[in-house]
């Protein structure tokens, strides 16, 4: 099958041709991008939080409801495993359980050392899945790496995940992820000390300098094992996304992943052509040399620039 019969397939819905795709976008394959026409229609919904709070418990249910609205595809990101690993088959046994009967496209991408990779195959597997004809992306990250954090932020809307205890909502914030939460989830809310958190996130809510735009990221509660407060959540989402709207903000959203792409791709380039540099017998010699001899590092990073870029910063 040619990219295009394969473009057309799984525009029809053909799982093994979103797969084929999705697999090109993930190598980079520059013919694929001629093919692909961005319907800027799909609404791309990321959801973070620490390892085992119930993310992909939550997308499940998001994704068997969402899927009455449209197409839905769900896309699980995990830093670390192998794609055959622990947490990506957790996610899987997770989402199915809940999933029931419904249509939902699931691929998981795994980080394998290349996160500079990730954050380019994203937002370009969300320009892909647009085009195809999804209405609805769901994007599950691990709220640790500053990339994963990255690509949830870079979502429509997007939803960090906490649950009871001490000290998560400040974990939350001390990862980044109060900025970046359109929307909170208090998850497990059947343990001890949800309201405890609640008002821990309402605190650092007011303590945080609110950008120009007005909207304050609603607090949810929810129980993933029996999906209570999911219409809730959807409720908050779907706040959040007409927010969006009105206030003209689509655009930017779509703008920080754009950015978020190009200077991934950028960024990889620029690594490749340093780690080449670095390899060379004359750099390497240099470098010998100056942790041997204690030489001047910063001449030889000057060196370094001017080989790279053909200038250096003085
Ligand atoms: N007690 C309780 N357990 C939950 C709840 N939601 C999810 N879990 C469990 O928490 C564990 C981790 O869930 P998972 O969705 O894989 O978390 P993820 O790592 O954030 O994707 C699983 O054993 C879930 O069944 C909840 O609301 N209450
Ligand atoms: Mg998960």
């Amino acid at each position: 099958m040619d990219i295009s019969d394969e473009v057309e397939a799984a525009s029809a819905g053909s799982r093994r041709a979103i797969g084929r795709l999705l697999t090109r976008v993930e190598r980079g394959e520059r013919d694929l991008e001629a093919l692909i026409h961005p319907r800027n229609q799909a609404q791309i919904i990321g959801l973070t939080g620490a390892p085992g709070v119930g993310k992909s418990t939550i997308t499940g249910h998001l994704a068997a409801r969402l899927a009455r609205r449209g197409r839905v595809a769900v896309m699980a990101i995990d830093p670390s495993s192998p794609v055959s690993g622990g947490a990506i088959l957790g996610d899987r046994i997770r989402m199915d359980s809940v999933l029931g009967e419904a249509d939902v496209f699931i691929r998981s991408m795994a980080t394998r050392g290349s996160e500079g990779g990730l954050s380019a195959a994203a937002p370009a597997a969300f320009r892909l899945l647009d085009a195809i004809g999804f209405d609805v992306i769901i994007v599950e990250t691990v709220g640790v790496g500053q990339v994963e954090v990255d690509i949830a932020a870079a979502a429509d809307t997007t939803v960090v995940v906490v649950t009871p205890g001490w000290g998560d909502a400040i974990q939350a914030n001390k990862a980044g992820l109060l900025e970046v939460a359109d929307v909170f989830v208090i998850n497990k809310a059947d343990r001890p000390g949800a309201s405890d958190t609640r008002r821990d996130l309402e605190l650092m809510l007011d303590l945080t300098a609110t950008n120009d735009h007005s909207w304050r990221a609603p607090i949810v509660a929810t129980i993933g094992t029996s999906a209570e407060g999911i219409e809730e959540l959807i409720g908050a989402i779907d706040e959040h996304d007409t927010a969006l709207e009105a206030q003209d903000l689509r655009g930017q959203r779509r703008r920080a992943r754009t950015l978020l792409e190009v200077r991934s791709r950028v960024g990889l380039v620029v690594e490749s052509r340093l780690d080449a540099a670095l390899e060379t017998e004359q750099i390497s010699a240099r470098i010998d040399s100056v942790a041997a001899d204690g030489g001047d590092t910063l001449a030889l990073v000057d060196a370094l620039t001017e080989l790279l870029f053909g200038f250096s910063d003085p």
